[in-house]
């Protein structure tokens, strides 16, 4: 044969592999056989085309050049092909011979009809194709039939697995021509069954799709079906074909189908005998020990120990120095034993029911946590392999360990999941039921949660509780969840412990190779009932008849090795006898300890953070004024014009008002959060704030990601650029869960102490689907598991008749959880009373009315020598309120966090004329401020806000109760009775009032009356409970009281309209500089909105009104225009005082019910219900006029040396690929 017939040959495969696709190949592909049909000697059209159809080009040619150097090194055939000779029939390959197999469809006809001149034909060419002789499509029929077999093994191979231990579940077997009993069920094969009924002596090519003929080009039907049955339909059945990804799945493919993968060494089988022996063993040993107890045996899924430890194995061979485990009570004493090596006398002192010597609640054996830090004797590497400690809400203690995992890998600067893994053990019922596993692997690939990829191994004993899973869940398997995240799943039979070995090191190698999730189901049984005292008959009659008959496991594969040689019987004997003694000796050991540690069984040890600390010292919080210069200026500030960054219009006009507060030295709620987290960051402390768009923020207040509006994902944080030196801020959008975020984040805090860690809530209320993240773990974690969590919840609270659900954060949940003594006055007089109160309370409950005390409270979180989570109540409205400000000095060295905020008005300064003395908290402050100032009664009714709430303040409450010694006491909340913090501080009120003998008072409440919905929709319903609320307080305005408001309502919208006329307009540019140049200085105040206009106002003393009724506008999920436009820059913070009202109290005149109106006609009071400015201060700011434009230079003289800022392309990749420095800028040691 010459070049130019193997030329023609080559040309005939690749235009038949074509054929299919159009008329033009065909052509082509008969083009070439003609031209071997003149060239080639005397071969048929019909051998060729076989013969072409069956092979490859290269492999052709490969063979080509090995016949031309030497005609015998190939087989006769192509030395016949090759030198041209003839070949005889009985040389032929046995060709599909189609025709004669009975079950198989006929082939397609490929008659072509002739396209008459112009008739377009089927495939669109304008004429038809001639037909193939019709041997060739059967020769391409029958390949494509084969690679359709092995596509159908591939992805539905595991619907014939043979997974089952009990054999209850799982496809019948079927007997093949041969007489051999195949899986392959209709359900795999489909159209193609009865394929296997052919002629399964043929021999066909392998398509390049597969790997199971290893070095083999050509396989007979009969094996490549005794192949796929053996890879897919063994006892592992696995789901890969549904992942996108063609690398992963050619991966997997490789890792499965290459012949002689799955073979074990003698001594890698042995070693699994052992192991198997250890987790058998540890069961049997407690069933004989303590045979009523509840210890959740793995019997039946035994293989569980050895399959987690080869994973561990082999992630340390590869590098991983971390193992974090989350699982359920299911053999969890078991992992504690032979995964992690707790002690077993430690185990089993648990047993005992000995008393603890430390404090806490302590949990279940169950549930405890562990940490251990030891060397794997098997791959000779150090590994630190930690349990996390578990409530028995099954699986919520996923998200948790994720979080942490996350920590610690941005302790240990582990960008890529290298070093630290998660691995999570599932029940069957509880994986496929429970939400929050959804939830949390909807975590697994975002930027900011990812952790490259979470081992989950399943022990499926096929039931939960008493419920069979046909009715626990409707999907297939109970994994089918992981396929949202393309995991590749392995069902595995759990009575074949080679099998399971063999996907224990395939999803450990999956992991590090790919870096993302991958799923183990352990397909077993569950030998006892649900716990060891359950009876299982009563539910499951049958399943358990077959289980009884049933040898375990490890006598199954006991009795596997001793007949293949591994090991002899006696062997076995000793390696049971010898684990029996090592858990007698740990029995006795047991037997002599008297007491326990809770604290032994912690989960996460902060080395280093309590030794050698004075826990009740609470550090300073307060920052110098060049520190808040900078933080503010950094803050105020546009992208560096030199990045061209282009900023929205809106956030312009947002950085322009931050700087005109840094300029007169006072601080709104974004700007005062922006000082806690950047001093912090100064101080080397990582920041992470993670929440449903948080990096604006919902009510679009903070916007500390600004956003390139040209570029796509160019984004600018200035708070990441403050110094040079700075620990990393991290501020995360996150997935639409809050049960999964909130359990990320508490994990995360639990990683180390070093950092703030903070979740924040669109609404308040929102917590609701966290709830058992809040109950299970943060409200009871310490006491349950000795383990401290600085988290801090910041959740959007107060009534702004925003309707039902976007009103409350449920506060009285959180104040019903928190576990201070109310009948109990604490000892006030202890020098350190406010730290012992906080330490030994669970929880720190806040509803902050300044930003200055949130600045404050936030920094108090690392500044204290232990951690406790911070549940605060955020403002809504106040974000903007005008009122809500903070001058510096309340940032300053000086200042400190206020518990409570007394009156510091008339009120406060002449307590004998005060004949109410009100107690709230939060956003009703300002309501309250406001209405006593148009009721008149500045002086005689005291406000004094309780900002921290739990722990309750009872020394500065005492104080307040001796100062105003004759007022009528009163609680005033603007929630329903039966919720806010009402209850909560009802007894505590009681137990301060009954300290003092003297005392006959009691605190009367004044609020909305009970109430099933946290709030109503209705906003004339909203102000109809607000007036009767402050006239419960104020009783009704007064005639002369309206005619007083009328006055300078008049008065003011006249002052308006007469700025408005004679000053130019201050609008920003109408569109956004390029550049990043600033926008144009305002050259005069802002234009201020009307003065409270009567028809806007809600009629006082009336009945109804349609005008807004809210005391505040409503902070929805504004869009940013409109936030810019709804905040005002010339709030009356800085210049605005009635004057009327500033004269008669001496101190700042009442927030309006509508704020705008109030903006526009009330001046600042700070923190203390004072004007955060001297009356120079304000005229000096109103003799300037100006709100200059934001510092655009980052040398401009404000600057204090800030880091170059950095211009941050989003890219999918994860948080720490887009930022590799975060681990060197890590302030937080590595534990180990
Ligand atoms: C959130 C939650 N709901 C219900 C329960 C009660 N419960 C404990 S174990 C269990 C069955 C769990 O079945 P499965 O996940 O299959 O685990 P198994 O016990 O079979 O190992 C149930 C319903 C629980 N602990 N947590
Ligand atoms: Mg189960």
């Amino acid at each position: 044969m010459n070049q130019c017939r193997l030329r023609s040959l080559v040309r005939i495969r690749r235009s038949l592999a074509l054929g299919l696709r159009g008329t033009d190949h065909r052509l082509l592909a008969r083009q070439a056989l003609r031209t071997i049909q003149t060239t080639g000697q005397g071969r048929g059209v019909h051998d060729l085309d076989s013969f072409a159809n069956g092979c490859s080009a290269a492999y052709i040619e490969g063979l080509y050049k090995k016949w031309k150097r030497n005609p015998k090194s190939v087989d006769e055939s192509w030395n016949e092909l090759f030198s041209g000779n003839d070949r005889t029939t009985t040389n032929r390959r046995p060709l599909p011979a189609s025709h004669s197999r009975k079950n198989r469809r006929p082939p397609v006809e490929r008659t072509v009809v002739k396209a008459r001149s112009g008739e377009r034909t089927a495939s669109g060419g304008a004429s038809a194709a001639p037909a193939a002789p019709p041997s060739d499509w059967k020769n391409i029929d029958d390949h494509h039939v084969i690679q359709a077999i092995i596509r159908a093994y591939q992805s539905r191979g595991h619907l014939a697995a043979d997974l089952d231990p009990l054999g209850i579940v799982g496809p019948k077997k079927h007997t093949s021509v041969d007489g051999t009993q195949r899986h392959a069920a209709r359900e795999v094969l489909r159209q193609h069954y009865s394929y296997i009924f052919s002629d399964l002596n043929t021999m066909f090519k392998l398509p390049s799709s597969t790997m199971i003929g290893g070095d083999e080009e050509f396989l007979t039907l009969k094996e490549i079906l005794d192949r796929l049955e053996r890879i897919y339909c063994g006892h592992i059945g696995v789901e890969y074909m549904q992942i996108t990804s063609l690398t992963k799945t050619n991966w997997i493919r490789d890792r499965f189908e290459k012949p002689g993968g799955f073979d074990l060494t003698k001594a890698e089988k042995k070693l699994l005998l052992e192991r198997l022996t250890r987790s058998t063993g540890f069961e049997n040993f407690l069933a004989k020990k303590f045979s009523s107890e509840k210890r959740f045996g793995l019997e039946g899924c035994d293989i569980m120990i050895p399959t987690i430890k080869e994973v561990v194995d082999r992630a340390t061979d590869q590098g991983v120095e971390s193992i974090l485990i989350g699982m359920a009570h299911r053999g969890r004493l078991n992992v504690l034993a032979n995964i992690c090596r707790k002690p077993i006398s430690d185990i089993l002192s648990q047993f005992h029911g000995l008393k603890a010597t430390d404090s806490g609640s302590g949990d279940v054996k169950y549930h405890l946590g562990m940490f251990q830090e030891r060397l794997n004797r098997q791959t000779n590497r150090m590994v630190r392999i930690t349990v996390v400690a578990n409530p028995s809400h099954l699986e919520h203690v996923n998200p948790v360990l994720l979080g942490k995992a996350r920590a610690e890998m941005f302790q240990r600067g582990d960008t890529s999941g290298s070093k630290v893994m998660p691995i999570i053990i599932h029940g069957d019922a509880s994986f496929s039921g429970q939400g929050v596993v959804y939830e949390s692997m909807h975590l697994s690939d975002l930027p900011r949660y990812t952790t490259y990829g979470t081992i989950h191994i399943v022990t499926n004993n096929q039931v939960g509780f008493t419920t069979d899973p046909r009715f626990s869940r409707s999907s297939r398997y109970c994994t089918d969840v992981a396929r949202v995240v393309d995991a590749p799943i392995l069902h595995v039979n759990a009575d074949d412990p080679e099998a399971c070995i063999q996907c224990a090191r395939i999803v450990a190698d999956y992991r590090t190779r790919f870096k993302k999730d991958v799923v183990i189901d352990l397909v077993g049984y569950r030998r006892n009932g649900h716990n060891e005292a359950d009876e299982p008959m009563f539910t499951q009659p049958l399943m358990y008849q077959r289980i009884r008959k049933l040898k375990p496991c490890l006598q199954l594969y006991a009795e596997k090795l001793i007949k293949e040689g591994v090991v002899t019987d006696s062997e076995f004997k000793a390696m049971v006898a010898e684990y029996e003694k090592i858990c007698e000796d740990a029995w006795t050991e047991s037997k002599a300890v008297k007491t326990i540690k809770y604290s032994s069984w912690i989960d996460s040890p902060w080395p280093g953070f309590f030794e050698g600390r004075d826990r009740l010292k609470l550090c300073p919080t307060g920052i110098s004024i060049e520190t808040l210069k900078t933080i503010g200026n950094m803050f105020s500030s546009p992208p560096p014009s030199e990045h061209k960054f282009e900023t929205h219009k809106g956030i312009l006009r947002i950085l322009a008002q931050r700087t005109q507060m840094v300029q007169d030295k006072v601080a709104d709620w974004s700007l005062g959060e922006a000082f806690a987290f950047g001093s912090l960051l100064k101080e080397g402390i990582h920041v992470r704030l993670s929440g449903q768009d948080v990096e604006r923020g919902t009510f679009s207040h903070r916007h500390h990601v600004l956003h390139h509006q040209t570029e796509d994902k160019v984004v600018y944080n200035s708070l990441d650029h403050l110094y040079p030196d700075q620990a990393p801020y991290s501020v995360c959008n996150s997935s639409l869960s809050e049960c999964a975020v909130l359990g990320f984040e508490h994990g995360y805090s639990m990683a180390s102490p070093h950092a703030l860690v903070m979740w924040e809530g669109q609404f308040g209320d929102f917590c609701n689907t966290a709830q058992c993240i809040i109950d299970t773990f943060i409200a009871s974690g310490e006491t349950k598991w000795v383990r401290q969590s600085g988290v801090v919840l910041l959740l959007p609270h107060s009534m702004e008749g925003m309707g039902p659900e976007h009103s409350s954060g449920r506060i009285e949940r959180f104040l019903q959880m928190s576990d201070d003594d109310p009948d109990v006055y604490p000892d006030t007089c202890d020098a350190d009373f406010v730290a012992r109160q906080l330490m030994n309370v669970n929880w720190i409950v806040t509803n902050l009315s300044t930003p200055a005390n949130l600045f404050h409270c936030l920094r108090r979180q690392v500044k204290m020598g232990f951690r406790k989570p911070l549940i605060n109540f955020s403002p809504k409205s106040l974000l903007r309120h005008p009122l809500a400000r903070s001058p510096f000095k309340d940032f300053n060295e000086c200042s400190s966090f206020q518990r409570l905020i007394p009156d510091k008005g008339p009120a406060g300064k002449q307590p004998e004329c005060v004949k109410k003395l009100v107690f709230c908290t939060g956003k009703v402050y300002y309501d309250l401020f406001k209405e006593r100032d148009d009721h008149e009664q500045v002086e005689t009714v005291a406000l004094v806000r309780v900002e921290q709430i739990c722990p309750f303040p009872y020394d500065l409450i005492s104080q307040q109760l001796e100062l105003y010694p004759t007022a009528e006491l009163l609680w005033v909340q603007e929630e329903h009775k039966n919720m806010g913090a009402w209850s909560y501080v009802q007894p505590r009120f009681d137990t301060a009032l009954l300290k003092n003998e003297n005392e006959s008072r009691c605190v009367s409440y004044h609020g909305r009356p009970p109430s099933s919905s946290p709030a109503t929709g209705n906003k004339v319903q909203h102000y109809t409970e607000y007036k009767a609320l402050i006239n419960s307080v104020f009783g009704e305005l007064t005639p002369e009281n309206k005619k007083r408001l009328e006055d300078q309502v008049k008065k003011q919208q006249a002052k308006a309209k007469a700025d408005a006329q004679s000053k130019p307009s201050t609008k920003p540019p109408s569109s956004p500089p390029k550049g990043g140049s600033p926008p144009p200085a305002p050259t005069g105040p802002a234009p201020r909105k009307p003065l409270i206009s009567m028809p806007s106002r809600p009629p006082r003393g009336g009945s109804s009104g349609k005008q807004r009724t809210g005391s505040a506008p409503a902070p929805d999920l504004v869009d940013e225009a409109s936030a810019a436009r709804n905040s005002e820059p010339d709030s009356p913070a800085h210049d605005g005082a009635s004057p009327s009202a500033w004269k008669r109290s001496g101190s700042a005149p009442a927030p309006s019910l509508a704020p705008r109106a109030s903006a526009s006609r009330s001046p600042a009071p700070a923190h203390d219900g004072v004007s955060p400015f001297t009356r120079e201060e304000s005229s000096r700011k109103k003799r300037s006029g100006s709100a200059p434009a934001p510092t655009q230079s980052p040398s401009g003289p404000l600057r204090t040396a800030p880091s170059k800022p950095v211009f941050i392309k989003r890219r999918p990749e994860k948080e720490s690929q887009r930022n590799p420095e975060e681990s060197k800028l890590d302030p937080t040691k590595p534990e180990r």
